[in-house]
């Protein structure tokens, strides 16, 4: 069934952890008759929620794709997870809705998730509306609310429900467009008046309403102006104008598990949310974009994609224009949590799912050769956490590294590298969780048990003063020896300026042939210092006097010289650790302000600069990385969820004796 574009919305539901989302989207299938049942996701079973570690965990962790018609219009509901670690999973999705549907709850307003999402899809230019859940069973200040919404994302907040309560408790709606209200009882829903003592009220909200919808419209303006009413249709088109200026947020209110409001709900989407139509691509032929890749035991990865010109056929190839490689499409699908529907075809506006593509990632453009379009990259955020991962079983390593590439081309927000310097395989992500949810899957499903670790500090050695030292090899065998002499001399370079070498000999007392063998002995011996086993920096050999034998002398035994010298001289030196530094920027609220750079002293840390900005405060620091570890969870626990970070390497500085000490201390271990 072709439905025309205008009849589409495509709408995100996002915001804070447990607020309702996939409770909501549930009570939407409902609406719609597509489920006869309501699920809930404490009873772990939801549509929305079908992978058993959400199942398991009880919250969303990788979004989901439904689809319903509501009238004669398709909407295609994307439900987010709000968990801290996983808000940065709407980015891509940002790019494949018109709207977003911020879900909050009274005693959940605007926790630092929630905001974090607004930022995104206002950055986006995505307009929101809100949603206000849980009306059921939490207590609501109906104008604070409004007032807060205000404040927080300073946008004036413009509600079209009402909420009705008797004796605290939650039973119906008012619709301000329609000036109707609705009650719920078991199930069933009533038109009945709209209650007496609310009429003022009702008239208030109605005007703003009304206000707000002709504003958007010169000719509406005027009608109004001209004290002529607004028709039904006219208020809607304006408050569609409006929203998609993003001139208001809508509010909404009800209860998903109650199953309040969410017909009045659907009706606002058909009646005042864009069509795909707000944001037409101009192009001829397909453009599509994959904004999420999930992998399934059994059918291996599935991509989701937003076609947003031509069609996206089944059987047909496409051009995957980011990879500028042919992409053959194999069955598509439509997708209701994890059951699918095959359909020939996907045609502008609309979302649907390709399996089993051969070189396509998340964030790739589809587009013909002729006509090549390509969508501008994601810019998804860096990771705050990692950890060293190895695998428990000794032959496992292989199957670690298969299992970890496909679960990271199905997470852009996952990152794995094997540490060139430790060779360790060092795990990165959002959060603690974000990395627990790996290795819970490489168990499950690839069945690769792991430990982890913390990543090694990439400390280094370096002298602060000059020393000298002789390297003498020598070795008589049978036949004919082993013969290597070389002075050296080593000096501190400055920061950063690594390693020179510097040949001075007079004289021939070392050959020239033998001299690219010192500078390779010493270049190896730079390798592992003798402190704890790190590279050696920021320094000058000089190669300044030594001896030979002229029938044992050799490459082998001028290095074997070399590197002994150089040791010796380090120790003359009394060479000394550097540890990295790293710079980070920190965002807190303001009361956090204290708690935050208490604990950035704690972590021996630097504070060069706070600059306040909108009630928060900006903290520019300089912190021992080895000090970093976990950060992202404590300044999460220190600020309740409102703090972010970012951390980038800065320099190497000597660390302090005491630090040192330890170091040097772990790394004799055995
Ligand atoms: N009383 C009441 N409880 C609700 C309502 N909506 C959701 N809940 C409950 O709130 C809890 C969280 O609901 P979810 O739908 O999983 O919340 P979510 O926003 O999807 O959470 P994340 O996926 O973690 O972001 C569940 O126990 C729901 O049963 C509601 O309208 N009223
Ligand atoms: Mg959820």
């Amino acid at each position: 069934m072709a439905i025309p574009i205008e009849k589409l919305r495509n709408i995100a539901l996002v915001g804070g952890q447990g607020t309702g989302k996939t409770s909501l989207a549930e009570a939407m299938l409902y609406q719609a008759k597509i489920i006869n049942k309501m699920g809930n996701t404490r009873q772990r079973n939801t549509v929305s929620d079908y992978n058993d570690i959400e199942k398991k965990r009880e919250f969303s962790i990788y979004p989901s794709l439904l689809h319903l018609m509501w009238q004669d219009y398709k909407i295609n509901l994307l439900d987010t997870p709000g968990f801290a670690d996983f808000v940065e999973k709407i980015i891509p999705i940002l790019k494949v809705v018109e709207t977003v549907l911020l879900v909050i709850s009274p005693s959940m307003i605007v926790n630092s998730e929630t905001r974090r999402a607004w930022q995104y899809a206002a950055k986006e230019k995505v307009p929101s509306l809100v949603f206000v859940n849980k009306l059921d069973e939490e207590k609501l200040d109906f104008t604070e609310l409004v007032k807060k919404i205000e404040d927080e994302f300073t946008t004036s907040c413009l509600p079209l429900h009402l909420p009705l309560t008797q004796d605290g408790s939650f039973y119906g709606v008012v619709n301000l467009i329609e000036l109707k209200a609705k009650i719920y009882e078991d199930g069933k829903i009533k038109d009945i008046q709209i209650p007496q003592g609310l009429q003022g009220k009702v008239e208030e909200l109605r005007k703003k309403l009304v206000e707000a919808a002709a504003e958007t419209d010169d000719a509406l303006i005027e009608k109004y102006l001209g004290e002529e009413e607004l028709s039904q249709s006219e208020v809607k088109e304006g408050l569609k104008n409006g929203v998609v200026k993003g001139a208001f947020i809508p509010l909404l209110c009800g209860s998903a598990v109650k199953d309040i409001g969410i017909d009045l709900l659907l009706d606002t989407m058909v009646d005042i949310l864009p069509s795909p139509l707000s944001e037409e691509v101009e192009k001829k032929g397909l453009s599509a974009f994959v904004f999420q890749t999930l992998s399934e035991p059994h059918l291996g990865e599935l991509s989701l994609f937003r076609v947003y010109s031509g069609i996206l056929s089944s059987g047909s190839s496409v051009y995957n224009s980011t990879k500028k490689k042919e992409e053959k499409i194999g069955q598509i699908y439509l997708m209701q949590g994890n059951s699918r529907e095959e359909v020939s075809q996907i045609a502008a506006g609309d979302i649907g799912m390709v399996v089993k593509l051969k070189d396509t990632d998340t964030g790739d453009t589809f587009s013909t050769k002729e006509n090549p379009m390509v969508f501008p990259p994601l810019e998804l955020p860096q990771s705050t956490t990692s950890t060293a991962l190895k695998p428990k079983g000794q032959k496992d390593e292989q199957k670690m590294s298969t299992a970890l590439a496909r679960l990271v081309k199905v997470d852009p927000l996952l990152k794995v590298e094997v540490d060139k310097e430790s060779g360790q395989t060092i795990l990165s992500g959002r959060g603690e969780v974000h990395l627990e949810i790996v290795i819970e899957r490489l168990k499950n499903e690839f069945n690769v048990e792991v430990e982890t670790s913390e990543p090694k500090v990439p400390y280094r050695e370096t002298i602060a003063v000059a020393a000298e030292a002789q390297g003498r090899y020598k070795r008589q065998t049978g036949g004919h020896g082993q013969y290597g002499d070389a002075w050296l001399r080593i000096q501190p370079l400055g920061r950063g300026e690594g390693f020179r070498f510097v040949d001075k000999i007079k004289g021939g007392t070392v050959p020239s042939r033998y001299i690219p063998a010192v500078e390779k002995g010493v270049k190896e011996a730079l390798k592992k210092g003798i402190l704890a086993s790190c590279p050696v920096v920021d320094i000058e050999v000089t190669l300044f006097d030594g001896s030979y034998h002229s029938v044992d002398s050799s490459d082998i035994a001028f290095q074997i010289a070399a590197s002994m010298g150089f040791k010796k001289a380090l120790q003359e030196a009394k060479s000394i650790l550097l540890e990295p530094i790293a710079e980070v920027g920190i965002e807190v609220p303001d009361e956090f302000l204290g708690e935050t750079n208490g604990d950035l002293n704690s972590r021996r840390g630097r504070i060069l600069e706070v600059e306040p900005f909108g009630g928060r405060q900006r903290v520019k620091a300089r912190v021992p990385l080895a000090e970093l570890h976990n950060y992202s969870t404590s300044l999460r626990s220190i600020t309740q969820g409102e703090g972010t970070f970012t951390k980038k390497f800065s320099h190497y500085e000597r660390a302090p004796d005491e630090v040192a000490q330890k170091i040097i201390a772990q790394a004799k271990k055995p």
